[in-house]
Formats: C-alpha cells, sequence, structure tokens
C-alpha cells in the first residue's frame, strides 16, 4: 500500500468526523451561524482555536472573493488553508544523521524507532538503533526487537546504565562503520522530570560533542489521542531540548488528527512521520497537501 493511502487510511476516523461535521452543517447561504458551526467542527477535530480562527478568516474571504457555492469548493478551500498552515517541510535524512526521539511514556517513541528503521532501511540506508531508555529494562528488549525486525544493528546495556555514555560509545561506532543514520531511544519517565530533562541534555551534549557534523535532529513523539495535552507536552520538551519536528502516532486511533494543525501553528514545528498502526510498515512520511485533503475528505 502506498504511503497516500496509508495516510488517508490513518486519517480515516477524523476525516469522517469533519466530513459528516460539514454536511451536517452546510448551508449556501454562509451566513454567521455557519460560520459559529464550521468552527465548532474544526476545533471538535482539534485544530485549536488559533488555528481555526485563521482557516475561518482565510474561507470568509475566498467565499466572497470565489462565490463558494458548493459542499465540495468548501472543502477544496478548507484543505488549501489547512495545508497553507501545515507548510510543505520535509524530512530530510542526509547522511550521517542522528535522531533523538523523545517524549512522555507510551506515546510510542520505541515502536516508531522500530518503524522508522525499517523505512530508512528500505530507502537503502545503514541504520543503527541505541536503546537509550535504560530506566525498564523491558525497553531495551523492545527496541531489541524492533532492531531484528527492521533487521538494523543495536547498541545496548544492562538497565540502570548510563544514557549518555550509550551514546556515546553508539555513535563512536557509527563513525568507525560509517553507518549513515542512528536513532536514539529515550526514557519518557525518571524518577522526576528534571531527572529526565537533565539526563535528555547530558545526551544532547555528547551528540554535540562526538559528531558535530552530524545532520542532528530531536524528534518529539506525540500520540494523536491525547488531544490538548499534547500541546504542553510539546511546549515542555522543545524548552529542554529544542525540538525539530513531530512523530505523531495513533492518527489511526482517533478523530482527532487535527492536533498536527494546532502544534504547527503555536510552535512552528513540522510534522516529519505519523503512525497509522501497530505493525512494522505503519509508520509514513508526512504530506501537508494530503493530510489535509484527507483530513477533509477530498482526494489529494
Ligand atoms: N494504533 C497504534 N498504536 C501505536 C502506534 N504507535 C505506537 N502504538 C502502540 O502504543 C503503545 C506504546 O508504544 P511504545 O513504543 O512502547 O511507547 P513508548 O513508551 O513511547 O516507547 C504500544 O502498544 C504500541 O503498539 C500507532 O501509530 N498506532
Ligand atoms: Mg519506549
Amino acid at each position: 500500500m502506498g504511503f497516500f493511502k496509508k495516510l488517508f487510511g490513518g486519517l480515516k476516523k477524523t476525516a469522517v468526523a469533519v466530513t459528516s461535521g460539514i454536511a451536517a452543517i452546510f448551508t449556501k447561504t454562509f451566513d454567521d451561524e455557519f460560520y459559529d458551526d464550521l468552527e465548532t467542527v474544526l476545533i471538535s477535530a482539534d485544530l485549536g482555536v488559533a488555528a481555526t480562527e485563521k482557516i475561518i478568516a482565510d474561507i470568509k474571504q475566498k467565499v466572497k472573493a470565489e462565490k463558494i457555492k458548493t459542499e465540495e469548493e468548501l472543502k477544496r478551500r478548507l484543505a488549501e488553508s489547512i495545508a497553507e498552515i501545515l507548510g510543505d517541510e520535509k524530512p530530510e535524512i542526509v547522511d550521517p544523521t542522528v535522531l533523538m526521539v523523545v517524549g512522555v511514556n507510551g506515546v510510542g517513541k520505541t515502536t516508531s524507532i522500530g518503524k522508522l528503521a525499517n523505512l530508512l532501511k528500505q530507502d537503502g540506508k545503514s541504520v543503527l538503533l541505541v536503546a537509550g531508555d535504560t530506566f525498564r529494562a523491558a525497553a531495551t528488549e523492545q527496541l531489541t526487537e524492533w532492531s531484528e525486525r527492521a533487521k538494523v544493528r543495536i547498541v545496548k546495556q544492562g538497565a540502570g546504565a548510563d544514557p549518555a555514555s550509550l551514546v556515546f560509545d553508539a555513535l563512536t561506532s557509527m563513525k568507525a562503520k560509517h553507518e549513515q543514520v542512528t536513532i536514539i531511544d529515550t526514557a519518557g519517565r525518571l524518577h522526576n522530570k528534571t531527572n529526565l530533562m537533565a539526563e535528555l541534555q547530558k545526551i544532547d551534549r555528547v551528540v554535540d560533542k562526538v559528531m558535530p557534523e552530524a545532520n542532528y535532529h530531536k524528534l518529539l513523539v506525540i500520540d494523536a489521542t491525547t488531544g490538548g495535552n499534547a500541546l504542553s507536552q510539546v511546549e515542555y520538551f522543545n524548552e529542554a531540548v529544542g525540538l525539530d519536528g513531530i512523530i505523531l502516532t495513533k492518527l489511526d486511533g482517533t478523530a482527532k488528527g487535527g492536533i498536527v494543525v494546532a502544534i504547527k501553528q503555536q510552535f512552528n514545528l513540522p510534522v516529519w512521520y505519523v503512525g497509522v498502526g501497530e505493525q512494522l510498515n505503519d509508520l509514513v512520511p508526512f504530506d501537508a497537501v494530503s493530510f489535509a485533503a484527507g483530513l477533509v475528505g477530498i482526494d489529494a
């Protein structure tokens, strides 16, 4: 199955909510009541207040200028406005790349890393995984299983090992073996938040020191089913380590996939990849135009 089909499949619940919402409120009069209702539909899909207001202002202008009449035309214009907010920045994996993957417990970090390793491997990259969540023994086992599925190398140690020195060892061997991409898994929970952030910052310093030449990106994993709380996670991790992008997981399990629009509007952080299921192939590179089309239920 192609990426677009997978993305559309993952967006299904959100798309159904948005399109049935639009169908229910659509009138040809475009009065204040209609715009209020449209606002409710978009907010319900978690696009956030700021982005929703921008989209509504856009649509009002387009309705005036272009004499929009049909529901289909409205959806096309909506998709355009949403795609514009999302931007067209694409993840660029240029060798050598180091990705540090952060996020709270259970959002799908380890799973996404496994899927991403597979995706990059299929693109012909040599990939190395680092089991940096040493807080729980099970985390290392889980990443080891993914490394076997994706057929990539993994660097790991026992539970309780220092993640920063693990990263040091991993990057040293990555350089020696001329591997192209290293992906670092991290803990989502430690004894307290201050500890966790200090640990991530320590890993961060090691990457900068050992591989200043690397294309180093920090990706936050967000669970699409969490709703508005995701925004405070973005704020928190962004302050701690400075984020470059988002991996949005569990899109398949929610009608609130609009959260990525809210994140882009509020933090100007692009989505790099989207998780649409639990299997090895269920991660797709993000595409703003397809996502926006899928969200309002039209063909890209
Ligand atoms: N449906 C669905 N489940 C996912 C997705 N990504 C991760 N999961 C599930 O979320 C759970 C937590 O994932 P895990 O990778 O262990 O999260 P971590 O604690 O952040 O490392 C697991 O049961 C995964 O199978 C996704 O895109 N869709
Ligand atoms: Mg994990």
